[in-house]
């Protein structure tokens, strides 16, 4: 291995106030202009079965299907919202290589239900077709409202057998500064809004967050229609919600309402097109991305997402037609998507489930969960999620990675894993009864309490599956971890975890009885989605979960661009989990909402959304229900 030059990436800062060793800051009027110098270390380059791969120390990769998978970099600048900003960046001293052999491609995001997608021809251009590219955002990172520069530097570019390095950058920025900052009030934290039926249910709540210094404000949806102008519902909350941030500088929203009907109603493939405001307690909206395997899904991020990079109001629906967040055949609507306030939902459906979920917040906010031994396990649940050569245990693979890398201090680590055959009762090759009943060792751990669970494999609205090792594809036999089912023989009592679940569709809290009628991605009835049915259970199950509502994405087999990190972790789904974990493990985030806004917007600073409709709709789809402004493991 080569030595390198340390260069520092990942640099945060806020400029105001802030000084930064080897920047050189230039004051024009009132223009301000950044000068930067960055060193590239140098190319490591590796052989790997005929293929090469191209390594840069502590680098990003590019993900996209069938083009190499070459180094970068991210940087990331913080200004305060509104700040106008131009980057120009000037590579130095560029070097040519020949490559003899072909460099490692990205393959395509693998679906977590199934297999799909043909990978796209490589071109002749040179990729990737810049030597830089940014992506600008407004977003709340630590407390303030930001203007986010994430700067990408390409210092490898690819064409026809030959690379181009460089081995540094000049990086100019030129900003210029809001006259006035756009949010300046701080008197309430947390904004409920439910529908009127409820409000005095939702008092208790109130009364308790304020009680934990959590100044709450709660207003019912019946006057926000009232009072506000917008298209639909959904519109007229988001506005609703941008007013309040403005006056009163909330940082979190809880949305406590789910779908009225048991039996039917609207699910992804309809919404798009639709306003559904009657068939919902507290509004949604439906996004129209279209992977070509779905048209569409509901996206709470919408609701999070108040302002664009200059502080305007973040409409989702830029080219007008009424279609939110399109990504389709006939239009592309472009998003911001990062997180101005942090938005959870109680999906309640009943007065019961209400009370259910109230009395569990309550409880866990005041019990110091936290001091208690159980909230120091962390389960760890996972088998082999795709086929590949090496039958890598991608679920086992990604979880573990979670745990050591950002858990390991704090937790005790408890897994049921398909390859030491712990979760299936000791059995490790393909067996369909020992598959269909490893449930019962997941009712069992989590019967025994854990701060934290996380499943990782496959899913659909009824279950979270996976399979036995070097057996992943769809007709094998499949390791039923938990479902809806079977989930209400959880005795695990005021022992309540925080659920993450990677697959597809177990939030989909759309859901209803007859969708599996006409959705292929139901396979069995249920009126309720697996992660809002574990966590509305009385007094067991789970204080929140965070999953997908629509087709969940992830990245096939072991290190294929030989990085030292996980590609099922790198990349996609697994990554969003992995910056929850670092948030909270590592960051410190321990009020759920911000980990959960922390993961999304260190997401969309790697991997620009707008560039890859799978990080789009990864970021979009991944939903918290559950209480934004909770204390995770409850007040001292
Ligand atoms: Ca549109
Ligand atoms: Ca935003
Ligand atoms: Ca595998
Ligand atoms: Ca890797």
């Amino acid at each position: 291995m080569k030595k390198a030059i340390f260069v520092t990436i990942f640099i945060a800062f806020v400029l105001v106030n802030t000084s930064y060793a080897g920047i050189e800051r230039i004051t024009k009027n009132s223009i301000k202009i950044e000068k930067e110098e960055v060193k590239i270390p140098e190319i490591e380059i590796k052989e790997t079965n005929g293929y090469i791969s191209i390594l840069l120390e502590n680098a990003n990769y590019l993900h996209y299907p069938g083009k190499p998978m070459l180094p970068y970099y991210t940087k990331v600048y913080y200004f305060p919202l509104g700040t106008k900003i131009e980057v120009d960046c000037k590579p130095k001293n560029i070097e040519v290589y020949k490559i003899e052999k072909e460099i490692v491609k990205a393959n395509p995001p693998m679906i977590k239900a199934m297999v799909k997608e043909t990978i796209k021809a490589d071109t002749q251009e040179i990729f990737p077709e810049s030597w830089y590219s940014y992506n600008l955002g407004g977003g709340l990172v630590d407390g303030k409202h930001v203007t986010i520069l994430s700067l990408h530097l390409y210092p490898v570019r690819y064409k026809q057998g030959e690379i181009e390095f460089t081995h540094g950058f000049d990086i100019t920025i030129d900003y210029t500064l809001p006259a006035k900052p756009i949010i300046n009030n701080d008197e309430y934290d947390l904004l409920i809004i439910c529908p009127e039926e409820w409000k005095d249910i939702v008092d208790t709540l109130r009364q308790h967050k304020e009680s934990h210094g959590i100044r709450t404000i709660v207003e019912t949806v019946e006057n926000i229609y009232a009072e506000y102008d917008g298209r639909d519902g959904a519109e007229k909350v988001k506005y609703f919600i941008k007013d309040m941030l403005e006056e009163y500088g909330i940082k979190y929203v809880l949305l406590v309402g789910g779908k009225k009907s048991y039996l039917f109603g609207n699910w992804g493939m309809d919404g798009p097109m639709k306003s559904n405001d009657a068939l919902w307690y507290v509004p949604v909206r439906y996004v129209a991305l279209n992977d070509n395997a779905e048209g569409g899904y509901i996206s709470d991020l919408y609701f999070a997402d108040i302002y664009d990079a200059y502080g305007n109001f973040s409409t989702w629906d830029t080219n007008g037609n009424g279609i939110y967040g399109e990504w389709r055949w006939g239009g592309k609507d472009i998003l911001d998507l990062y997180p101005d306030v942090y938005v959870g939902r109680l999906a309640c459906r009943s007065v019961a489930e209400l009370n259910n979920v109230i009395e569990k917040i309550i409880n866990y906010e005041n019990s110091n969960v936290a001091s208690q031994p159980w909230f120091r396990r962390m389960l760890l649940v996972g088998g082999d999620t795709f086929n590949d050569v090496e039958k890598i245990c991608e679920g086992e693979v990604s979880t573990l990675y979670f745990y050591n890398n950002y858990m390991a201090d704090k937790f005790e680590k408890v897994s049921l894993f398909v390859s030491d055959g712990t979760l299936t009762f000791g059995v490790t090759q393909p067996n369909k009864f020992a598959g269909r009943v490893a449930w019962i060792n997941v009712i069992k751990e989590m019967s025994k309490g854990c701060g934290f669970a996380v499943l990782d494999g496959h899913g659909s609205p009824t279950a979270w599956a996976t399979h036995f090792r070097g057996y992943a594809s769809h007709d094998d036999p499949w390791v039923n971890g938990l479902m809806t089912y079977n989930m209400d023989l959880l005795r695990n009592r005021d022992m309540l975890p925080i659920v993450v679940i990677g697959g597809c569709h177990n939030s989909e809290f759309n859901i209803s009885l007859f969708d599996f009628i006409k959705n292929e991605w139901t396979y069995q009835p249920t009126y309720e989605c697996f992660s809002w049915h574990l966590v509305k259970m009385a007094n067991k199950g789970a204080i929140a979960t965070l999953g997908n509502t629509g087709l969940g994405y992830g990245a096939t087999g072991g290190d294929n661009n030989k990085n030292g990190i996980p590609d099922c972790v790198e990349f996609n789904g697994g990554y969003i989990e992995d910056r929850f974990f670092n948030a909270y493990g590592i960051k410190g985030k321990d009020i759920l909402g911000e980990t959960w806004g922390t993961a999304i917007i260190d997401y969309i600073n790697t991997y620009p959304p707008m560039k890859d409709l799978i990080d789009c709709k990864t970021v979009e789809e991944w939903v918290l229900l559950g209480d934004p402004s909770l204390k995770i493991g409850g007040y001292p």
